[in-house]
C-alpha cells in the first residue's frame, strides 16, 4: 500500500436518518445501500442508514474513521469502476451498546428496519418457521429488555414504539430465505405473544414485513482489495466492497404509512407477490452455486470462476438449470428461464469476480433445503430423477465430515458443524448417508425416505469416481 494516502471521507454533508440496517456486511453495503445511496440522490427523502454489527466491531473500525463512507467497485470483465457510496450515516457495534441500538430502533424518524444477518440469524427451526426457543439468543431475549438476537432486537424496539404511542417501522428481510418476510413476522409474533400479547395484535395489525428478492454476486472483501482500491482512487479505504455489474431488488409493496425510499426510480421493482422471483433466484442462482460450491471444492476450484472455466463443471451447471431445476419452476412473468440461465451463467464466468466455494459452502445445513432439497422433491413428485442436485447432496455430505477426498481437513463453517461431523465420524461408506439424513431440521422424514437410496448411489459414486469425473459421468 503505497504511504500517505488521504483517508476516504464524505464528500457532502450526511443523510438525515430513516433506517437502522442490521447486519452490515459486504452484501448490504454492495447491494441495498447504493440503491437507497441513488434513490437519496434522485429523488431525495430522509433515509440515511444507521449500520449495526451484530456481532463484530470490524466493520466500525474501519467505517467510524471514514464517516461511514466506503469505495464499492464494480468488477466486470471489461472494467473496474469504484464509486463512494455515502448512505451510511453511523455504525454500531450492538454487544458493545445494546441500549444505543433499541434507542435508534426507537427513534420516531426511524421509518424502515432493513436485515441482512443470513440464514442462522433469525434463530429459528428451518423446517417450521419458529423461532428456536432453545436458542440461547433468543432464550436470552426473551427474559431480558436488552436483546441480543435480530428477532429480539425487532421485537424489543417495537416494544418500545408502541409504549411510546407511536408507529412501529417497516422491517425489510433481504436474507436468502423462501417467504422471507412471512417468515421474520412470524418470528417477531411468536416472540411478542410470549412478551406481551397486546404487543404481538399491534404489531399484527400496525407492522408491515414485506417480502423481497435480493441479488448480487458480492464475494467476502480481501486483504489485497484494499491495496486494489487505493490504486484505483488514491484514497485509503479499509472498508471497500467488490461487487458485479449485474443487481436486481424485487420488493412486495407493503411499507407502514407507505413510507420508503423512491427505490422504483433506480431500478428496484415493487411488486405485489415476490414468490415466483424468489423460487427462481433461490433455486437457479443459489441452488447451483451451492452445487458448484461442494462439488468444486471436492474438486479443487477455489472459486466459481474457475468452475465455469472447466467445461465439466459448465455443462454440469447447464445440465442442472435445463434438466433438473428449469422443469419444476413456475416462472415470474415476462420471465424467460432459459435466458436467466444463459445470463447466469455469464455472472458466473466474470473472471473479475474471485468468489470462493469455501465461502459459499458455508452454513450448508440452513441453506439446502430452499436451495436445493425443495427442487429435488419436486422432481420426485413429477416422477422424474434428478442425479446432479443428488450427486452435490452428495457433496455436501462429504463435505461436512471435515475432510477432502484428497484427504486433506476442510475448515467447515456451519452453526451445526459439530454435530454433523460427529454424525460422519461414527459412519463410514453409504451409512453416513443415513446418519445425515436423521438430521431433521434439514431433512424432512418424507424427503429422507425418498431419497436415500439415489443419495446412496451418488454418495458411492462420488466417494469411488472422484468430485470430477462423478460430475462427468452424468452429462451426456
Ligand atoms: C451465495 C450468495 O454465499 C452464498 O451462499 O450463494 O451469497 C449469492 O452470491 C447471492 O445470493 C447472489 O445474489
Amino acid at each position: 500500500m503505497p504511504d500517505n494516502l488521504p483517508r476516504l471521507a464524505p464528500s457532502r454533508p450526511r443523510p438525515r436518518t430513516g433506517i437502522v440496517h442490521l447486519g452490515l456486511g459486504a452484501f448490504f453495503r454492495a447491494h441495498g445501500a447504493v440503491y437507497i445511496a441513488e434513490a437519496m440522490e434522485r429523488a431525495g427523502g430522509d433515509w440515511g442508514i444507521i449500520g449495526v454489527s451484530l456481532k463484530s466491531p470490524a466493520t466500525r473500525d474501519a467505517l467510524a474513521p471514514q464517516e461511514g463512507a466506503y469505495t464499492a467497485v464494480e468488477l466486470a470483465p471489461e472494467g473496474t469502476r469504484p464509486r463512494v457510496i455515502e448512505a451510511v450515516t453511523e455504525v454500531l457495534v450492538a454487544p458493545e451498546d445494546p441500549e444505543a441500538v433499541l434507542a435508534r430502533m426507537a427513534d420516531p424518524a426511524v421509518r424502515i428496519v432493513t436485515l441482512t444477518v443470513t440464514e442462522k440469524g433469525y434463530c429459528h427451526h428451518p423446517a417450521t418457521g419458529a423461532p428456536d426457543t432453545d436458542h440461547p439468543d433468543i432464550a436470552h431475549d426473551l427474559a431480558h429488555d436488552l436483546p441480543k438476537s435480530a428477532p429480539g432486537y425487532l421485537v424489543r424496539a417495537l416494544q418500545r414504539r408502541r409504549a411510546a404511542g407511536g408507529r412501529p417501522f417497516t422491517v425489510l428481510t433481504c436474507d436468502n430465505l423462501p417467504g422471507n418476510g412471512a417468515l421474520v413476522k412470524g418470528i417477531a409474533l411468536d416472540l411478542a405473544r410470549r412478551i406481551d400479547p397486546d404487543l404481538a395484535d399491534w404489531i399484527a395489525a400496525e407492522g408491515r414485513f414485506p417480502a423481497t428478492m435480493v441479488d448480487r454476486i458480492v464475494p467476502a472483501t480481501k486483504a489485497d482489495d484494499i491495496e486494489t482500491v487505493a490504486g484505483l482512487t488514491g484514497r485509503d479505504d479499509r472498508a471497500p466492497v467488490m461487487h458485479e455489474p449485474f443487481r436486481q431488488w424485487v420488493i412486495e409493496d407493503s411499507f407502514v404509512d407507505d413510507a420508503r425510499p423512491a427505490l422504483e426510480k433506480v431500478g428496484a421493482e415493487l411488486v405485489q407477490d415476490v414468490t415466483a422471483f424468489e423460487h427462481m433466484k433461490l433455486r437457479m442462482l443459489n441452488g447451483t452455486h451451492s452445487s458448484l460450491a461442494y462439488l468444486g471444492y471436492l474438486a479443487g476450484h477455489e472459486t466459481i470462476a474457475a468452475c465455469a472455466a472447466d467445461p465439466v463443471f459448465a455443462a454440469y451447471v447447464k445440465h442442472l438449470w435445463a434438466e433438473e431445476i428449469i422443469p419444476v419452476l413456475t416462472p415470474p412473468e415476462n420471465t424467460d428461464l432459459a435466458d436467466y440461465a444463459r445470463a447466469l451463467f455469464r455472472r458466473y464466468e466474470n473472471p473479475a469476480i474471485r468468489h470462493r466455494t469455501w465461502q459459499i459452502a458455508m452454513d450448508g445445513s440452513q441453506k439446502l433445503p430452499q436451495r436445493i432439497l425443495g427442487t429435488l422433491a419436486e422432481n420426485r413428485k413429477a416422477g422424474r430423477e434428478a442425479p446432479g442436485l443428488c450427486l452435490a447432496v452428495a457433496a455436501w455430505m462429504h463435505y461436512v465430515g471435515g475432510i477432502g477426498l484428497d484427504g486433506q481437513p476442510i475448515d467447515v463453517r456451519d452453526p451445526l458443524a459439530d454435530r454433523l461431523r460427529g454424525l460422519c465420524d461414527g459412519a463410514a461408506g453409504t451409512a453416513r448417508v443415513e446418519a445425515l439424513l436423521g438430521v431433521e431440521s434439514i431433512f424432512p422424514r418424507d424427503f429422507a425416505r425418498d431419497h436415500a437410496a439415489p443419495l446412496r448411489d451418488a454418495y458411492a459414486r462420488l466417494t469411488s469416481l472422484g468430485a470430477r469425473e462423478a460430475v462427468r459421468a452424468l452429462l451426456p
